[in-house]
């Protein structure tokens, strides 16, 4: 489960209230089937986008199209679901660059 956090007044974007670090992980495995719950907490859109894998959209948002990129509207959550197959360091990040910039993404690695 991963929050957005931050405001258009400071302007301070991140995941789970922690800017980004290079030494950030979460508890993945290879082979693993990951459920995300993307919860946005703020008044914005964000486009996530995640690196390495594609994802399914879940419960009433579901298609059958794979996705490397979703708007998680605000004040809306969104369920993800992808396949731990492609082990290495992969970014997860709002696609408004200047979002990511201050801190809301995080890396999802994995080793073989
Ligand atoms: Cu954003």
């Amino acid at each position: 489960r991963i929050r957005l956090n931050g405001s258009m007044k400071k302007f301070d974007w991140t995941f789970d209230h922690r800017p980004y670090t290079l030494t950030q992980r979460h508890p993945i495995h290879q082979g693993e089937r990951i459920r995300l719950t993307l919860i946005n907490a703020t008044s914005m859109w964000h486009p996530l986008h995640l690196h390495g894998h594609t994802f399914a959209l879940t419960g009433i948002n579901s298609t059958r199209a794979r996705k490397d990129t979703a708007l998680v509207l605000p004040h809306h959550k969104l369920v993800i679901d992808f396949d731990a197959d492609n082990p290495g360091l992969w970014m997860l990040h709002c696609h408004n660059q200047y979002h990511s910039e201050t801190g809301m993404m995080t890396i999802l690695g994995y080793r073989k």
